[in-house]
């Protein structure tokens, strides 16, 4: 949810300083127009790269391209005021930059996503600040003169910046706690129903959570969901698509309850299910290890297809 809030933040700010550029076009000298194009390019890039890395992770292609463009477009209509120098400028920047922050949100790992998009938003909402502050140097103090009241006061712009991020905390959070509550709804009925259907004498003593995965060209849905450890799990992998899928998890610890082949029972096997077209397929095991944990599908190009997704287990 943090993604899509940090996506209005940081068109919101690019809008005020693409918009400041143009009106005050004429005050502007080709050099200051240069580094700002440069900045705004380069930040929207990075910022809006990661996004899309985390967002479309598995598919480094689309999400490259995604952050690319966003940059492109940043560098473009900052520079277009002020010079072709500037348009080049912005535009680099703002190509390198989705590139770079792309490739970040596709690398960094399950756990760390969140932090690193509020570290990249710091950056982002810091050095846009510095660029109106430069921008109205550039152009005269007379207008938007509070933000030249707020840079030359210490203590106000304290106050701005923790503002600014008790409110983005405060919002993350409150967006937060509504998803998790739906997932968890979806999680309640479907144990419930499972626990109905089955009878068998381990799912009296703790409830089963049943989980479908719906597998097809070339998604997972859901691509995330939540576990809990020592809760045993029913994994069903539906196979909607027109070729074979499979599902297996990296370095996710369980003990497999059952499975269709194999008989063994010992700790610490991974988890592995294939589905041919049209068919759906189970195994059932507890986790034994917190964590967040990826999932993927084997077979050739599907992963790079965008076949991954992410597992929560508390
Ligand atoms: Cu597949």
């Amino acid at each position: 949810m943090s993604i899509l809030l940090t996506g209005i933040i940081v068109t919101i700010l690019s809008l005020i300083v693409i918009v400041f550029v143009f009106i005050k076009r004429k005050k502007i000298t080709c050099m200051v127009g240069m580094m700002v194009a440069m900045a705004l390019g380069m930040l929207v890039g990075l910022t809006d790269g990661l996004l899309a890395g985390i967002l479309y992770s598995g598919n480094l292609f689309f999400s490259t391209v995604l952050g690319m463009g966003f940059g492109f477009l940043a560098g473009f209509l900052t520079g277009l005021p002020i010079s072709v120098m500037a348009i080049i400028d912005g535009v680099l920047s703002g190509i390198m930059g989705g590139m770079m922050g792309a490739m970040l949100g596709e690398m960094i790992s399950p756990q760390h996503q969140n932090s690193m998009i509020r570290v990249m938003l710091v950056i982002f909402v810091g050095m846009i600040g510095i660029v109106l502050y430069m921008l109205q140097q550039e152009t005269g103090f007379n207008r938007l003169s509070f933000i030249n009241k707020i840079f030359h006061n210490p203590l106000l712009l304290s106050i701005v910046f923790l503002l600014f991020f008790y409110t983005y905390n405060h919002l993350n959070n409150t967006l937060d706690q509504g998803h998790n509550v739906s997932i968890k709804n979806s999680h309640m009925s479907h144990s419930m129903t499972n626990n109905k259907l089955s009878g068998s004498p381990l799912n009296f003593s703790t409830k089963t959570k049943k989980v479908v995965i719906e597998a097809t060209e070339f998604a997972y849905f859901p691509k995330d969901f939540k576990l809990t450890v020592g809760q045993p799990v029913t994994l069903i992998l539906k196979n909607s698509g027109e070729v074979e899928h499979d599902i297996e998890f990296e370095n996710m610890k369980v003990s497999l309850l059952q499975q269709s082949h194999h008989g063994n029972h010992s700790k610490n096997q991974t988890v592995h299910i294939h589905s041919l077209p049209g068919k759906t397929a189970e195994i059932r095991f507890i986790p034994v290890e917190s964590g967040v944990f990826r999932f993927y599908c084997t077979v050739p190009r599907h992963k790079e297809s965008g076949m991954v997704g992410f597992v929560e287990v508390s």
